[in-house]
């Protein structure tokens, strides 16, 4: 027996169909007639499915060879899966699509129904990771398409269901606010994924989301499909699992298709979209399927499946089911059938050549090209006209009154005017609304625009991010909030793998712009753990395409924040906006009462440039540059002052972007004074940005006899108490180090 089964399912398809007895005469019918009574479907376009379904399957057994060819990389297909295309026909093409990776005739189904696509090729020019390939650029092997509203998934399993949640939702809630959307106020949003994948916590949020949105009588029109083949790779799912856990989910209309039964599969289809889409309410469609030639090319079933088992699923393919449909009820004959065969191997045998001919992504920039930051020279933030902030701040614009204000204070202005300006601009997260967040930084906004533009999320990181890449999508610019650093932890895929990736895995076709706001770093009194008082930023910043803005001056904070909306909103950018929760409601620098830490308002058309920092107290002669950030900038001032003191002169350069680190200033400033003390927060191991900037200085010649150190954070959790202090940078440790470099003697 052969451990590859490709052949096997090919032949046992072949055979069915050259030993087909034809049409028997009573079931023939005309092409309009229905080929099942009551299904709806007819006999025209159940060819046209099935079509859909053999290209499928066909570009699958082609993806092998070229794989065995070593011309190919991808082999995941979609065989036993192939009746999904009765969706993708069912549905309009810009009803938005997140698919599952064996909805490969899905794809197919929906590109025939749009003029100037050519499918076939464009699946063979991603199996072989051509540059031309029009999803991805060569990038990955994705399902996609860049004008039929298929953004490209890639491969974490589950992770597309919370943003297919956000974009049902947020369309919904666009139409209420009369918010021009991506696609019509009508659409649906189609999500399909596999049976093993539901338990994955990522999709559990998403079922969640949109259910709970149902049951608070919150359209949500989407429309989640599980291919159930009934196995994980190698793992059985229990008989019934699906059926038995979601067919009475509160807040989930559950429908259910065998996928090797057309005519019922296209029944249930279109009635499960029309309750979808007349009722704006989330639908769970449950799609029993079999999985045909093993999970991936590389995959051996025979290791943990008997040959029987797999013999036994062969005879399930939903090919032979819906072939022998065709032809028993004489929709095509034998003849016909085996023509289609023939011609439509061949073709896929002439694109899979001609593809392996096309260019390669050929450099390390072209791959890197839908990563590119924003030229810092068109980030002009968006201001609103005179009368609109005038209403919007009672009378009194926030320039115009020149008392100075804290860090939090400052931040709610400058999102308060940013939501005047940019009317699909949204705020939401957890206790944003009324409460005005857990350190008021959204006070105010839910009494100036209302619950529709500002609301309350359900208590869950991945939702509000999923809930963000949907709405961003959908047309809107969100502005989520994260309660703390470390909650941003448990939904980090969300960012990671989904939201920075977009841009990249499609050629900059597709984007998710937004500005997602964390509370967060140490210095906290009274908290401890790892949560409330968490000092690491490792994990983001290692992230290719992200911005991440890290402000602690309050003036900063609000140019910062402009230009990370200008840079989401012009450039389709996904920006983090760190805030050092510990200087919210700092007023004073050095002494009390001195007002240090407060500023005026600055003038709304006014930003920061895009990864410059900014230099406190330079003068000629310094002898030292302390380079820092958020907390770490307050205490290197007053370590600035405590150094004076001892007649030793610093400046301190405060880096306010950590994606991308302000070079240009770092080296400036390095070689102006001959000594680096970077002061970084955050744990010495990996934790934040320390050991890569003095990396990069040391190897720079330029660099040559600059004296280079570091202080950092100790490598442990944070805890309660004075005990933290232990734990973190002080004013006394940065002045001992700076000492230390300068009595070491010159550069
Ligand atoms: C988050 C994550 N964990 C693990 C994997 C590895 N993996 C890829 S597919 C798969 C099985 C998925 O099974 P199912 O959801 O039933 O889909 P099927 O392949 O059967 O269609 C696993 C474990 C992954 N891609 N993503
Ligand atoms: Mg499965």
């Amino acid at each position: 027996m052969s451990i590859r089964r490709e052949s096997a399912v090919e032949q046992r398809l072949v055979q069915f169909l050259a030993r087909h007895p034809g049409a028997d005469p009573a079931a023939v019918g005309p092409p309009d007639a229905e080929i099942v009574p009551g299904s709806g479907l007819t006999r025209r376009v159940a060819v046209c499915l099935f079509e859909s379904m053999l290209q499928s399957r066909l570009q699958d057994l082609e993806a092998r060879r070229l794989k065995d060819r070593g011309a190919g990389y991808y082999t995941i297909g979609s065989a036993g899966h192939e009746t999904n295309a009765v969706f993708g026909y069912l549905l309009h093409t810009d009803d938005p699509a997140f698919l599952h990776y064996r909805s490969g005739a899905f794809v197919i189904a929906r590109q025939r129904k749009a003029h100037g696509e050519t499918p076939l090729f464009d699946a063979m020019l991603s199996f072989v990771a051509s540059a031309e390939d029009p999803v991805s650029g060569g990038r990955h092997k994705v399902l996609g398409s860049s004008t039929l509203w298929i953004p490209p998934q890639t491969s974490t399993i589950a992770s597309h269901l919370p943003k297919a949640f956000g974009f049902a939702y947020a369309l919904a809630r666009m139409e209420r606010l009369g918010l021009r959307a991506a696609v019509g106020h009508d659409r649906i949003v189609y999500c399909s994924f596999g049976d093993a994948s539901v338990n994955h916590a990522t999709a559990q949020a998403g079922l969640n989301a949109a259910a709970t949105a149902a049951l608070q009588n919150q359209p949500c029109p989407v429309l989640f499909v599980c291919e159930d083949n009934g196995l994980g790779i190698s793992v059985r799912t229990p008989p019934d699992f699906i059926a038995n856990a979601y067919a009475q989910r509160a807040g989930l209309r559950y429908f259910a298709a065998d996928g090797r039964d057309l005519g019922a599969t296209f029944k249930a289809a279109a009635e499960a979209i029309d309750y979808c889409r007349r009722r704006r309410r989330p639908v769970f469609f449950h799609l029993r399927t079999v999985r045909l030639m093993g999970h991936a090319g590389t995959d051996v079933e025979t290791t943990y499946a008997s040959l029987a088992e797999i013999e036994a699923r062969e005879r399930l393919d939903p090919l032979l089911q819906v072939a022998d449909l065709l032809l028993r009820t004489g929709a095509l004959t034998p003849a016909a059938i085996r023509a289609l065969y023939d011609d439509l191997r061949a073709r896929v045998e002439r694109a899979a050549s001609e593809a392996t001919r096309r260019p390669k992504l050929q450099s390390a920039a072209a791959v890197m090209a839908p990563l590119a930051l924003p030229d810092a020279r068109h980030l002009s933030p968006p201001v609103a006209p005179r009368e609109a902030r005038l209403r919007a701040f009672g009378g009194r614009l926030p320039e115009d009154d020149d008392r100075p204000r804290h860090l939090a204070f400052r931040l709610a202005q400058a999102l308060k005017d940013l939501m005047v300006a940019i009317p699909e601009m949204l705020v939401f997260g957890e206790d944003v609304a009324r409460k005005g967040g857990v350190y008021h930084v959204t006070d105010g906004l839910f009494a100036t625009f209302g619950g529709g533009r500002v609301f309350n999320t359900i208590l869950d990181e991945t939702t509000i991010l999923g809930l963000a890449q949907g709405a961003a999508q959908a047309g809107c610019l969100p502005f989520p909030e994260i309660q703390y650093l470390a909650y941003v932890h448990n939904a980090l895929d969300q960012i990671r793998g989904e939201a920075a990736s977009l841009q990249f895995f499609s050629a900059g076709r597709y984007a998710n712009p937004m500005v997602v706001r964390i509370a967060g770093y140490a210095y906290q009194k009274g908290f401890g753990g790892h949560f409330h008082n968490d000092d690491s930023v490792g994990a983001l910043l290692d992230i290719p395409g992200l911005i991440i803005a890290s402000p602690a001056r309050p003036d900063d904070a609000v140019l910062m924040l402009r230009t990370c909306a200008a840079a989401a909103r012009n450039h389709g950018k996904v920006c983090l906006f760190l805030e050092p929760i510990a200087l919210y409601m700092t007023k004073d620098l050095y002494e009390k009462g001195d007002g240090l830490w407060q500023c005026g308002y600055p003038p709304p058309e006014e930003a920061a440039p895009l990864g410059r920092g900014r230099v406190h107290g330079a003068s000629d002669g310094d002898q030292l540059t302390l380079i820092s950030w958020a907390n770490g900038l307050y205490l290197s001032l007053q370590a600035q002052r405590a150094l004076a003191a001892q007649g030793l002169r610093a400046r301190v350069l405060d880096l306010r972007w950590l994606a991308p680190l302000p070079w240009d200033d770092i080296r400036a400033h390095a070689r102006a004074t001959g000594r680096v003390l970077v002061v970084d927060e955050c744990r010495a191991t990996h934790g934040g940005p320390s050991a890569h900037i003095l990396a990069a200085l040391a190897q720079d010649p330029k660099m040559e006899g600059v004296r280079l150190r570091r202080v950092t954070a100790k490598d442990s959790y944070v805890p309660l108490g004075p005990a933290a202090d232990l734990m973190l940078v002080q004013v006394d440790d940065i002045v001992a180090a700076a000492q230390a470099m300068v009595e070491a003697g010159a550069r």
